[in-house]
């Protein structure tokens, strides 16, 4: 297909964007309307004087594009921005909200929200103004500092705007440990593959619209997008006669669109990808070219594929042997414009680098890399760096710290200590031995990551514990400071995402929008909460920016908008990039080619090498089949069934569970409205439902080696006998607390290779009796 917009007019204005551009595969996209547009109130007298503003989503944090209408400070109507390179399928196309994107408009007057700073007095949070609460968390950190160091402060920002927040931790504060989302807790072994192969963990998305064959391996795109662009990206597709392969035990919404849906075995997909891989080069349907000459360890990889043949998988995946071999076919006839689509369902389990790197070798195997219709090698905005604009000399004050997960025996035994530093799960045993003291949270809740319960107590035992959120939780409840921040929609924002997946597969763009209103209640944009600790702890000369507004100026130093431009129209669209960035920048890696083989990686091979000394395993640097309990758990006798969390269309993480809206679309969907219950849904085969006497409706109790709960059933044959799944985000720990925080079930389970929490738990379940609905 190729470049279909190359040669088009200048796309470089949102008014040129308006008039061009045909409307691409719209027939297309009407199934994606249906599932993702909702319905926002509207108030249809208010809205006749209201004045037009903008928003970048961030319910989700993908930055779809809003078009509001505030009248007297109050929204009264929210809408996508046609064209938006997140929102959108491209040019000329409709912009529009999904039910989380149309939810954030209750967000913005929600009663529920924190809107006044708190600082522990006396064992009690205690209402305080801006000025005091600075005061407090300035001595609590110096006080925290000088008697243990800055070490034991632990940085868990996610979903920030700016990089801010490691300005202040890591550069000004010291403290060299950090847990990241991706790395850490969301497809971390896939995160960790990624890198290590070369072609960067953020490089999760096919460049749809050009693609002819995409395979949805362990993803569910009509669920859980990157914005909407995705599953328009994926329509579009399928309007032009592409195949959709998706491989995910359950039949999700993604698979009621596929052309071949795969019910594999759980943490199967190792097995699967091998298998893949010797009947391309079987059928000779591989790269020759590209594998000569910009791939490493080709000759191991074809020896480990070597008896992998798809019978061999089909015993172990449960996938029909020549299904396997038609779609190894398929992918590698229609690549390079073929692409696999990969995060969390092959990205958290224990045997998940290994899996994901069978799955990630198939892309250097057919060449697909960076080419039209393949795994796209995005490129973001070449934005600047405020600092470097300012002259700013920044001090590197955690530079000669070393990160207690290194420092200490008492870590020897977690060999991801040397791919990803810290784990989520090690921090509450890392609080417990006094080399963890303090933590920094912003939009992040740790107790429903995993180990939730060591969790709350490691929370309780920490010396200072700084929060910057919207809702009060057993994580805010716990804080010695609670910080209240604004929503999107009540701040400057510039959305800083590199590398830009979205509509628009061969364009730079930036998008950004104003404050639409004033900040609800007291609270305030993070920026101004970091600029506020930082005056108070006399760092005020490094942060001179008066306003994130200020700031995200300075980012733009190199582009020729102004903050104000951009966020006036929403967003603008850049200049060209080309497709193969690998012939002028390599890889990234030790040998700068596609790394089949680790085997130059060190610190992999080091992690390996006391994985096998500890688990008793041998374990290859190459592609390898590591059966599912090599690493993890496996259902046993006493817990017979296999749990996994997934995510629903109406919830960012544990982020919205807070707005009845968001709640009763949800109860509504399964048909449970009328149930006195808005808590998450156990969904469980008839086949598992039945002999155990669990109708949908009825409140059933989990439980697993480590913990119990109770929630809701809902019976469904849309998920295999055996595989029971739970939305996450509620129960104990998080903003909603009705339902059940399924991370109760889990206390050490890890890939110990990329520390990623091992979500798949072995679990028993049992009807609790009475009627819950
Ligand atoms: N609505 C919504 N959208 C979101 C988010 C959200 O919270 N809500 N979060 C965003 C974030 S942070 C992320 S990381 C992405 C995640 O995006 P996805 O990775 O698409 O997330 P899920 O919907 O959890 O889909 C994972 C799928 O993997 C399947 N699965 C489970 N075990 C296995 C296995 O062993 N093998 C295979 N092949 N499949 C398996 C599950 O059944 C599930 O359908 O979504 C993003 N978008
Ligand atoms: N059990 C389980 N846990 C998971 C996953 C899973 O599938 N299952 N998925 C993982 C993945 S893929 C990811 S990316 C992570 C995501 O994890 P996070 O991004 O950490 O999301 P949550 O843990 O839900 O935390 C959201 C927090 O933000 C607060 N909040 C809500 N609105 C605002 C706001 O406007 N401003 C601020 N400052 N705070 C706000 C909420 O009150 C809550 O405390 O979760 C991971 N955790
Ligand atoms: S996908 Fe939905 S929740 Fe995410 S940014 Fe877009 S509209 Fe918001
Ligand atoms: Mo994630």
């Amino acid at each position: 297909m190729g470049e279909r917009r190359g040669g088009g007019p200048d796309l470089s204005r949102r008014s040129l964007l308006k008039t061009t551009g045909a409307a691409v595969g719209l027939a297309g996209l009407s199934g994606c309307v249906d599932l993702i547009e909702g319905d926002a109130d509207r108030d249809l007298g208010r809205l006749a004087e209201a004045e037009t503003a903008f928003g970048n989503c961030w319910m989700c944090h993908h930055a779809c594009g809003q078009q509001l209408q505030v009248n007297d400070g109050t929204i009264v109507d929210i809408s996508g921005v046609d064209g938006h390179p997140r929102g959108s399928a491209g040019p000329g196309t409709e912009g529009t909200l999904c039910p989380k994107g149309l939810g954030e408009m209750e967000k913005a007057h929600d009663p529920d929200r924190i809107t006044r700073p708190y600082v522990r007095k006396d064992g009690e949070l205690q209402e305080v103004d801006w000025d005091e609460a600075f005061a407090y968390t300035a001595d609590k950190l110096r006080d925290l500092a000088e008697t243990h160091g800055p070490e034991t402060f632990l940085d868990a920002a996610s979903w920030t705007t700016t990089d801010l927040h490691e300005v202040v931790w890591r550069d000004l504060y010291g403290t060299p440990e950090r847990i990241g989302r991706g790395r850490h807790v969301c497809f971390g072994g896939a995160h960790l593959s990624g890198n290590l192969m070369g072609v960067g963990a953020d490089m999760r998305f096919v460049d749809y619209q050009n693609s002819e064959y995409i395979i949805a391996w362990g993803r569910n795109i009509f669920e859980s997008f990157a914005g909407q662009w995705e599953p328009k990206g994926v329509l579009e597709a399928l309007d032009n006669g592409a195949t959709l392969v998706v491989i995910d035990p359950r039949h999700t919404p993604t698979a009621q669109k596929a052309d071949h849906w795969l019910p594999i075995e759980p943490r199967t997909d190792g097995a699967l990808a091998l298998a893949m891989a010797h009947v391309i080069i079987e059928e000779g349907l591989h790269d020759e070219e590209f594998i000569q000459e910009w791939t490493h360890g080709f000759d191991t990889y074809e020896e480990a594929v070597a008896d992998k043949t798809p019978e061999w998988a089909a015993e172990i995946t449960g996938i029909d042997a020549e299904l396997i071999r038609e779609i190894a076919i398929g992918f590698a006839e229609a690549a390079p414009a073929a692409g696999i689509a990969l995060w969390t369902g092959v990205g958290q389990y224990a045997e998940s680098q290994k899996a994901s790197q069978n799955v990630f070798a198939l892309n250097g195997l057919v060449g697909n890399i960076d080419r039209p219709g393949g795994l796209r090698l995005w490129q973001g905005p070449p934005f600047s760096d405020p600092f470097e604009v300012r002259d700013i000399d920044l001090p590197n004050n955690a530079a000669d710290e070393t990160p207690a997960l290194r420092k200490y025996d008492e870590y020897a035994d977690q060999p991801y200590r040397h791919t990803t530093g810290i784990g989520h799960n090690i921090v509450p045993e890392m609080v417990e031995n006094g080399h963890i003291r303090g933590i920094y949270t912003h939009y992040d809740n740790p107790i429903n990551d995993g180990n939730s319960e060591a969790w709350m107590n490691a929370l309780d035992e920490m010396d200072l514990v700084i929060t910057v959120d919207a809702y009060w939780s057993e994580l805010t409840r716990r804080a010695d400071v609670v910080f209240p921040e604004a929503i999107q929609l009540e701040k400057d924002t510039l959305i800083d995402y590199a590398p830009a997946w979205s509509a628009y597969h061969d364009r730079r763009w930036m998008t950004a929008s104003e404050a639409a209103v004033e900040p609800l209640g007291d609270s305030k944009p993070g920026f101004q909460i970091l600029r506020g600790i930082a005056e108070e702890m006399g760092w005020g000369e490094y942060i001179p920016w008066e306003s994130e507004a200020e700031y995200n100026e300075d980012m733009l130093a190199n582009v020729e908008y102004s903050f104000e431009e951009i966020a006036e129209q929403n967003y603008v669209i850049l200049e060209e990039f080309g497709y193969e960035a690998w012939r002028e920048n390599g890889f990234g890696t030790p040998t700068n080619a596609f790394q089949f083989d680790l085997d130059e990686m060190d610190a992999y091979v080091r992690s390996l090498e006391e994985v096998e000394e500890m688990e008793g395993v041998e374990l290859e640097t190459g592609p390898q089949w590591l059966p599912p309990g090599t690493l993890g758990e496996l259902p046993d006798e006493e817990y017979p069934l296999h749990f996994y969390d997934t995510r629903s269309v109406f919830f960012a993480f544990g982020a919205d569970q807070p707005l009845s809206q968001q709640r009763s679309q949800y109860a509504a969907r399964h048909g449970l409205q009328s149930a006195d219950y808005e808590g998450n849904y156990l969904t469980i085969n008839p086949a598992d439902a039945d002999p155990r006497g669990i109708e949908t409706g009825d409140m059933v109790t989990v439980e697993s080696a480590d913990g119990a709960g109770e929630l809701m059933a809902y019976v469904s044959e849309r998920t295999p006998p055996g595989f029971l799944t739970a939305e996450f985000g509620f129960g104990e720990g998080v903003p909603h607390e009705e339902g059940f925080n399924t991370m109760m079930l889990h206390t050490e389970g890890v890939d110990p290779l990329s520390s990623q929490p091992d979500r798949h738990i072995p679990i028993e379940v049992h009807a609790n009796g009475g009627d819950g609905a």
